[in-house]
């Protein structure tokens, strides 16, 4: 079990404790366990195994937790938390996921009402019984019916970067079949959606190496991570994986129909029904085996995936554009744009180190950007709103800027001194313009007060991109995908006073981010915006994040020229220089 893991079984049994009104210090003891764990260089489990060592060495793990530990990582759960879900519906532990509904407020609805489900929960908030209780009012009733809403799209999705994970496990697991030459993942995952229902895998090979597909299969629910076979035919298996549940859709098929297939079943479904109408209009008919000429049967394509588009009088469109947004007009008139690739990012320009929440220094840092083939970064360590992180204030800015101009030429790449500066309430930054004049980049960032009234968010991000300094806005929705919803905005006018200012918006590259979204993306650049994608990386093996960001990127359509951080360093410099 992971050490994230574990930590947010704790993180939820103290949820839980404070559902029952225990003492403060007693949940106390569970989270900062939690945050213990969760920031541990080295595994738990690991730890627990190992009898030279002891948990209860690490920094606030005492004796009763370290028990509390080895139940969690053998058995999932510890007795206090199953003690707490005897008490409570398990549904409370979903009513936490509903923003707006801490602990405190839903122990208070359990003791006011008898409900269980979410469609009561629903209810409540519909008949306007929540406002009755004490703290609750109007508000909180609309907020709850939107994350109720919101909370019933997630349930079932998994993050994009969970699924690819997955995705490459099994791959590995599968070509040790005998005669598997190709698996793909098709479906949203080949799209890179931020986020996946199911895992649509496809597999194939060729008789003459052995490859048969009930070998493919029969091996694939023997997959140690599958705990629930849902079906198993001749050419498609499913099944649940992980203890997360993912499900997984294996098809194993013959060569020669392979490129049908992936074309089939990498959706999505609104470009794949544009596709084959486009298909029946040229006297074609397209399914999963191929395209075939309707009079007379006989097959036009189904080898390559190239083949099937071009015989349809298409360029290959990339799996990221595939949403019939127009991309099927511009592949028949071969204007297909250039989207942005991965090894055009020559830099990321948003990253913490050990000054704040990092794990790192900032050499170890710039040597992890210098091994990806990067030209510089910049660090940008939070600011001192950010007690939690222990954020910079104005002598720690400047002596950090001071301390970078210092290092210039030492390093393996170029460093910028930089500042995720928050954004305070009002909209002022958080460090004097006088400190931040000393940087070299400033990224402005949202990471308080996000349940602002639309009109008051506006005036605060405008406000922030008014600050001659300020250079990009970080993370500019704050949604966690699967979690929560970006704070509301009038987005329009934001990026209009941003392109303005030539102020950039952030594609934050962190999994469970990626935000701004594709559609954002689309209407930023219309308005003219320019873009940075940054990693957020608060560990050196999250500069790898890059790939989800361009991801994001190539799904808004976005190419090299709107991306600035594919600029060459020189080029990038003195773009920064100009202000
Ligand atoms: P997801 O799994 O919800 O993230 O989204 P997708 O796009 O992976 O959807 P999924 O797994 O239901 O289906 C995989 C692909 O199969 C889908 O993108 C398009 C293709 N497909 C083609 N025809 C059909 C159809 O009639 N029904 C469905 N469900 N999929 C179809
Ligand atoms: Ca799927
Ligand atoms: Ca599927
Ligand atoms: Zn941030």
């Amino acid at each position: 079990m992971e050490n994230k893991e574990i930590a947010r079984i704790l993180n939820e049994t103290a949820d839980l404790m404070e559902i029952s009104g225990e003492d403060g210090f007693r949940i106390r003891s569970y989270r900062n366990g939690a945050t213990a764990v969760e920031g541990y260089p080295e595994r738990i489990e690991s730890i627990l195994a190992d009898p030279e060592k002891k948990v209860t060495d690490i920094p606030g793990i005492g004796k009763g937790l370290a028990f509390v530990l080895d139940e969690v990582t053998t058995r999932g759960s510890c007795e206090r938390r199953d003690q707490l879900l005897q008490q409570y519906p398990p549904t409370a532990l979903e009513f936490l996921k509903i923003q707006g509904l801490g602990p405190k407020s839903i122990r208070t609805i359990f003791e006011h009402y008898r409900i269980s489900t979410m469609d009561e929960l629903e209810r409540l908030a519909q008949e306007q019984r929540l406002r009755e209780l004490p703290r609750m009012g109007a508000k909180l009733e609309e907020k709850v019916l939107r994350s109720i809403a919101r909370y019933r799209s997630s349930v079932g999705r998994f993050l994009l970067s969970f699924a690819q994970q997955m995705a490459g496990e099994l791959e590995t697991y599968l070509k040790e079949v005998p005669g598997v030459e190709v698996v793909t993942a098709a479906g949203s995952l080949r799209r890179g959606k931020e986020t996946v229902g199911d895992l649509d895998l496809l597999v194939t090979g060729r008789p003459e190496s052995g490859f048969s597909e009930a070998a493919v299969l029969d091996r694939f629910v023997k997959f140690p991570r599958v705990n629930e076979v849902l079906g198993h035919g001749e050419n498609k298996a499913s099944a649940k994986v992980g203890h997360e549940g993912l499900q997984v859709d294996v098809r194993a098929l013959p060569r020669e129909s392979y490129g049908a297939a992936l074309q089939y079943f990498t959706g999505s479904k609104e470009h794949n029904v544009a596709i084959r109408q486009r298909a029946v209009r040229m006297g074609y008919k397209l399914n999963e085996y191929g395209l075939f000429r309707v009079d007379g049967d006989s097959l036009v394509a189904s080898l390559r995936e190239e083949d099937v588009y071009e015989a349809l009088g298409l360029d290959w469109i990339t799996p990221e554009m595939r949403e019939n947004l127009g991309e099927i007009e511009l592949a028949a008139e071969h204007r297909l744009p250039r989207l942005v690739e991965l090894s055009q990012i020559r830099g990321d320009l948003h990253m913490h180190t050990r000054e704040t929440d990092g794990r790192a220094t900032l050499e170890e840092m710039a040597e992890a950007a210098a091994a990806l083939g990067y030209e510089y970064v910049a660090i940008t360590d939070h600011s001192k709103a950010l007690a939690m992180a222990n954020g910079l204030d104005e002598t720690r800015v400047v002596a950090f800027a001071a301390q970078v101009r210092g290092l210039a030429g030492k390093l393996p790449v170029r460093v910028f001194s930089g500042l995720e500066c928050d954004i305070l309430r009002d909209g002022a930054m958080d460090i004097a313009g006088d400190a931040l004049a000393e940087l070299d980049f400033v990224v402005a960032s949202v990471h308080s007060h996000m349940n602002l009234e639309p009109a008051e968010m506006t005036d605060r991000l405008l406000r922030a991109i008014e600050c001659p300094q300020v250079r990009a806005l970080g993370h500019p929705t704050g949604r966690i995908l699967l979690q929560r919803d970006g704070y509301q905005y009038d987005f329009e006018r934001v990026v209009e006073a941003a392109v303005a200012r030539g102020v950039w918006l952030e594609i934050n590259a962190s999994p469970e981010r990626l935000d701004l979204d594709p559609a954002r993306l689309r209407a930023a650049k219309a308005r003219g915006a320019r873009f940075v994608i940054s990693t957020d990386a608060h560990h050196p093996k999250h500069l790898a994040h890059m790939r989800l960001g361009v991801t994001v990127a190539r799904r808004a359509w976005l190419g090299p020229e709107d991306i600035v951080n594919t600029l060459p360093a020189e080029q990038f410099a003195a773009v920064l220089e100009r202000g």
